[in-house]
């Protein structure tokens, strides 16, 4: 028999909803749990291409808004071939933020439909559970002020939830919505509850690919 894979699990939400929070609590209380478990961000801005997709974020460089798609995108396939491998290697892969962000940010733009935005993320590992970190924009305000990047706005932030709804319809992917106003540590428990049972659930199984 084929050895048991890790499972692949993102994070997304509105800003501030708790996804870094949660991303780092999950994958130390996994490991504490004797699970094998690696945490990555996207963007990942370590990388040259992360470099430049900051560089745009904070408002240093402005870039075209297809490349900048595209170079979200490209963050995210040049981790694919050390994330299959750890994988398949039994290792549980835990994403703060996917593909997801990057279709509903791109599409909240106004003059993105979503399969153009979706076309360069088909064929990434699939998510076998995509965590929807809910929170209000008046909880979400509580938590401080928007910064200075780029996108930090309640209207943009507004249409960015709009199109993560639509994204949400799709029932051939794992949604489960989670409420992001408990304390970080009742949503920590849910969370690594509801990861555990996929991760159970996802060992002897292909991992599939994204919009595929
Ligand atoms: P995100 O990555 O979704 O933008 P963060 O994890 O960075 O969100 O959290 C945003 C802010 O809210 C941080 O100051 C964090 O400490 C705080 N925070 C995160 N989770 C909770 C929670 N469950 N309750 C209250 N504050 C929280
Ligand atoms: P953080 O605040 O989480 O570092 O995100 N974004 C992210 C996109 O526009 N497209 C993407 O593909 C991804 C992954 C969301 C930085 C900002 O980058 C946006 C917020
Ligand atoms: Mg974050």
């Amino acid at each position: 028999m084929a050895a048991r894979r890790g499972a692949l699990i993102a994070l997304e939400g509105v800003d501030r909803a708790g996804k870094s929070t949660q991303g780092r609590r999950l994958v130390q209380g996994l490991r504490a749990a004797g699970h094998k478990a690696d945490l990555i961000r996207f963007p990942d801005r370590t990388t040259e291409i992360g470099q430049l997709i900051s560089s745009y974020l904070v408002r240093e460089k402005d870039l075209e808004d297809h490349t900048v798609h595209l170079l979200f995108s490209a963050n995210r396939w040049e981790h694919v071939p050390l994330m299959k491998e750890k994988l398949h290697q039994g290792i549980t892969i835990v994403v703060d933020r996917y593909a997801f962000s990057g279709v509903a940010f791109t599409n909240a733009k106004g003059n993105f439909c979503l399969d153009w935005c979706k076309q360069p993320d088909v064929g990434l590992p699939k998510p076998d559970l995509i965590l929807f970190l809910h929170l209000s924009p008046e909880e979400a305000a509580e938590r401080g002020n928007y910064g200075h990047e780029r996108y930090e706005s309640s209207s943009f932030q507004e249409k960015v939830l709009q199109s993560f709804y639509c994204l949400m319809e799709d029932k051939t992917l794992n949604w489960k919505t989670v409420d992001a106003s408990q304390s970080i540590e009742d949503l920590h428990r849910e969370i690594k509850s509801i990861a555990e049972k996929t991760m159970e659930e996802v060992q002897n199984k292909p991992l599939e690919e994204l919009w595929k």
